[in-house]
């Protein structure tokens, strides 16, 4: 079979530039955001607390496990206020010692602390004046937690913060969700509760407790633009400083929150943040023995870094006030990389390439690239593709030993290729980083290469779109969204320099649609597409029967179909097409296309 060859000649390729500065059209407005956002762009990692009465039935009602989070339980049993607001009556730790929870969250390399000073529950973890079901008002515990975490947070120089459920609210017959005991879902009255309860809750946690870094709102439901705004207005009027996260709804954060859990596929947008559990739950759960590794944790740590976001990763005190042990070792693990390893991460930027190297990940700052490789290359040699930019020193950062380097450029292909000698070993276990010192700032061409492996992916959010009129196809930060059209097809250019025989497949996967108890995970397959590289075409199935199942991070799962194989015959420069034959819809979710995979067949 013969393929067609697209270019051959450096010369004529487009190359994507990218490079790490701000935003560009700078404004006075702009500058001011930039000096607000400054502390959280270069802090990169923050510890979230979820802490409530939830953490005394800690998952269990009358003798029945819950599924999913603890601090769920109240909607998740039905239980009426009346059941569950005796609760506080035995909440007493008695032991909670502010200073060891925030000196955990230094020694973890964390920066800001985020905790919930009122969950879904309705219940304030603070002294409020607004409502007496609060942690001094109604426990005989009476004193107030946050007083003592914002004296340590500043103790130890990290920025205090608070989450704040805005809409939920089962306590409240005018707040959101409790449907068993309130009418419905829609709340009666949902302004007199936000009114009565959420502006002089949040003026309260914004005036008596000193500077606070940002205020975490969540699910923002039934927010109207006008609520959001009015609410994210109060915040800034009472501490112009304090970010306001993506969920206050109706785009009026300083910044965006991911899903739960969710990473996106590449370095797509500045100013974001992703909250992540260690184990399943957020609260206390005492059956949740579903921990990441330190390993994990860490490498999420560096994914997110390197796609220009924030970890918040979480802990679950008990009703005692203790972090469980699993959660506080992880925490001084991540740390102990940190105090190594943390110069490539803090204050560094999203990496310059929007799709990561096959080996791992990639951070940059003025004048400096971090490759944290996470496959460590058996061969001895790391393989770093695009970047055109002169490299001056090559050093293992955690022993800051030279290592040699060579640079290549194939005009042909459009390739810059760093070939990096690296010992047989990886330094260190969890992640090694090799800090590139550049001249310059770093130059680097996103054209689709070939992996050091030979093997060529072709991401779902770099595909070109051909979109027909009025489709509902669409990009997201982690693929193809909605593909129900049959007009409606995707292409990707791509550089390939080591030709032969590939292996062809296709990772798809299921999105989470509704709120509350229409929620649920959907995955339609049975779709058929044709695949076309050069003179070769491939009838292909995305079909449940055929798949399987891989795990790129420990909260995703890719469904994989092996679709079968195309051959490229010389190194140049190809493009590949995928156009749909078959598409089966009927939830209105179509095929979710993470990506293409093209592996070398041995
Ligand atoms: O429903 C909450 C959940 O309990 C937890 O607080 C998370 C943290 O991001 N936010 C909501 C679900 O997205």
């Amino acid at each position: 079979m013969k393929l067609n060859r697209l270019f051959m000649l450096a010369a004529f390729l487009p190359a994507i530039h990218s490079s790490v500065l701000l935003p560009s059209g700078f404004s006075q407005d702009d500058t001011d955001k930039d000096r607000r956002m400054r502390w959280f762009r270069d802090a990169k990692f923050g510890l979230f607390i979820h802490w409530g009465v939830y953490a005394i039935p800690a998952g269990e009602w009358k003798g029945k496990i819950y599924p999913g989070a603890s601090e769920w339980i109240m909607y998740r049993a039905e239980i009426p206020t009346k059941d569950y607001s005796p609760l506080a009556r035995q909440f007493n730790p008695v032991s909670f010692d502010a200073d060891s929870w925030v000196r955990l969250a230094k020694e973890a390399g964390m920066k800001y602390v985020v905790i919930t000073s009122k969950h879904h529950d309705g219940f304030a973890m603070y002294h409020s004046r607004a409502s007496k079901y609060n942690i001094v008002d109604a426990t005989p515990f009476k004193r107030d937690p946050m007083k003592e975490l914002a004296e340590a947070c500043k103790k130890y120089g990290l920025k205090f913060c608070f989450y704040y459920s805005q809409t939920q609210d089962w306590y409240e017959p005018n707040g959101v969700g409790n449907y068993w005991e309130f009418d419905g879902e829609s709340p009666k009255n949902f302004q007199e509760y936000f009114d009565e309860k959420v502006k002089p809750q949040v003026r309260e946690i914004l005036t008596n407790y000193g500077p606070i870094g940002l205020i975490w709102f969540d699910t923002p439901r039934n927010m109207t633009a006008a609520q959001s705004k009015e609410l994210a207005d109060l915040v800034h009027q009472l501490q112009p400083d304090c970010l306001v996260d993506g969920r206050i709804g109706n785009e009026m954060g300083d910044y965006k929150t991911k899903g739960d859990n969710r990473l996106p596929s590449g370095a797509t947008e500045m100013d974001w943040e992703t909250p992540a559990t260690m184990n399943t739950s957020w609260g206390f759960k005492k059956s949740d023995e579903n921990w990441k590794s330190t390993k994990q944790l860490i490498r999420a740590l560096v994914e997110v870094a390197s796609k220009g976001g924030n970890y918040l990763l979480n802990v679950g005190p008990t009703a005692e006030a203790t972090i469980p042990m699993p959660s506080t070792e992880r925490l001084k693990q991540v740390g102990e990389w940190l105090r190594i390893h943390g110069e490539s991460i803090y204050g560094t930027r999203m990496s310059p390439w929007t799709i990561p190297p096959e080996w791992g990940m990639i951070t940059t700052k003025p004048g400096r690239v971090y490759l944290h490789v996470f496959d460590w290359p058996k061969s001895g040699k790391l393989e770093l593709h695009g970047l055109r930019s002169r490299v001056a020193r090559a050093t293992l950062l955690g022993t800051r030993t030279a290592v040699r380097f060579r640079q290549e450029h194939h005009e042909a292909l459009g390739l810059a290729l760093v070939s990096i000698d690296v010992p047989p070993t990886p330094p260190d276990t969890n992640v090694s980083v090799i800090s590139l010192e550049l001249e310059g700032t770093p130059d680097v061409s996103n054209r689709i290469q070939q992996g050091q492996s030979g093997t060529i992916t072709l991401f779902g959010i770099v595909a070109d779109l051909h979109k027909s009129p009025g489709s509902r196809i669409r990009k997201d930060d982690t693929g193809i969204r909605e593909w129900v059209g049959k007009d409606d097809w995707l292409s990707w250019e791509f550089a390939a320099a080591k030709p032969g025989k590939f292996k062809v497949s296709l990772g798809t996967y299921e999105v989470s649609t509704g709120s509350g108890r229409t929620r649920k995970n959907i995955y339609e397959a049975g779709h058929q597409f044709a695949l076309s590289l050069g003179g070769q075409e491939l009838r292909c199935a995305v079909d449940s029967s055929q798949r399987r199942v891989e795990k790129p991070s420990p909260y995703f799962t890719d469904f994989v179909n092996e679709v079968g194989e195309v051959t490229i015959p010389a190194p140049g420069v190809y493009s590949l097409q995928l156009k749909p034959e078959n598409l089966v819809s009927t939830q209105g979710i179509g095929c979710v296309l993470r990506w293409i995979r093209l592996q070398p067949v041995k």
